[in-house]
């Protein structure tokens, strides 16, 4: 079979996506027009041409825009399911899905709203397709310490529903430390810890995740190569770093899909898994992350069996789970 069928057929995990990054221009309407809620852009065609981001900021200024659609259970569990809907199709077989209560709860919808329609379209996809999900409560850190930890407290009577936490949003100007104590409490309260780092920000804000917030994970990381020391730590540790490559095209990280460093990573040894980051805003789902890099760099059917094998091994499934799938 050629390479990119092996890319497309391979089971899969999927550990970076934010849900709210996957409501497609179509969704964003049919939902504005349930829900009566007027945007900004005229048409599917008009709200797609301003996906031309230069840096973060411009795309989450959009993002959050977009997500001011969501307003009841069902548009939530519509949303969780038209992904998981395209997770399948892509042969994921265990999504971890990064969700932004904030984003919702600032607009005065109830954070049981928002996590019981997502939970909702992941046990469907359970039952039907057998593909397992799990839920990571994102803090988005343009906010204040003291907005994450109300937004803890309110997560507290749906603890069974989520299985950590994440730190996403505007990096720059905002390091992991910020959020010290609230990631401290949670990691009393036994929940996962992953946090963005190094996608715009510097290789310090990588160490201070691992140091300060203890996280088990890095979304993106890809700035590591900037300090040899930290790679070698990531190596030794194999701290997985779940990087997106559409997502740093698309936001300038890189300026083409061939001068991204994912080679670089896996060349030094690093524990990275491939992801799709905003799907509906990046230009693809997690197959056409795999694809594009693979036409573009000179990786092989090993590297694909690897990083297929490591998205496993880098989840947050006991075991035996990540066993059975591998
Ligand atoms: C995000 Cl690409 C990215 N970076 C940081 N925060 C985010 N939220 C949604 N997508
Ligand atoms: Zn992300």
């Amino acid at each position: 079979a050629s390479l990119r069928q092996l890319l497309e057929k391979m089971p899969k995990a999927e550990l970076h996506m934010h849900i709210e990054g996957s409501l497609e221009p179509e969704l964003i309407f049919a939902l504005a027009e349930r829900n009566g809620v007027t945007l900004k852009y005229s048409s599917v065609d008009e709200l797609r041409r301003a996906y031309a981001f230069t840096d973060l900021q411009s795309f989450l200024d959009i993002y959050y825009a977009g997500a001011s659609v969501l307003l009841k259970e069902q548009d939530f569990y519509d949303m969780t399911r038209a992904y998981l809907g395209r997770a399948h199709a892509d042969n994921v077989r265990h999504a971890e899905l990064f969700f932004d209560p904030q984003t919702h709860t600032e607009r005065g919808v109830d954070f049981g709203t928002v996590i019981s329609g997502i939970h909702r379209a992941l046990q469907d996809a359970a039952t039907e397709w057998g593909m397992s999900g799990a839920l990571i409560m994102c803090f988005l850190r343009h906010l204040s310490e003291e907005d994450a930890f109300a937004t803890l407290e309110q997560a507290l009577p749906y603890r069974d529903k989520f299985i950590g936490v994440g730190l996403d949003s505007s990096e720059r100007g905002h390091p992991p430390e910020k959020f010290a104590r609230v990631f401290a409490r949670c990691r009393e309260l036994g929940l996962r810890l992953v946090a963005h780092a190094g996608e715009e920000g510097p290789p310090e804000y990588i160490r201070t995740a691992l140091d300060v917030l203890k996280v088990e994970r890095i979304d993106h990381g890809v700035r590591c190569l900037e300090d040899a020391e930290l790679t070698q730590r990531l190596a030794r540790d194999k701290v997985p770093l779940t990087v997106c490559p559409l997502s740093n095209v698309k936001l300038r990280v890189f300026d083409r899909a061939a001068d991204h460093n994912l080679q670089r990573l896996l060349d030094a040894g690093l524990t990275v898994t491939i992801n799709s980051d905003d799907p509906a805003y990046f230009g693809g789902y997690v197959n056409d992350n795999f694809t594009e890099m693979f036409s573009v760099l000179p990786l092989d059917q090993r590297h694909a069996r690897q990083l297929a094998r490591d998205s496993f091994a880098a989840s947050f499934l006991p075991e035996q789970d990540k066993r059975r799938l591998m």
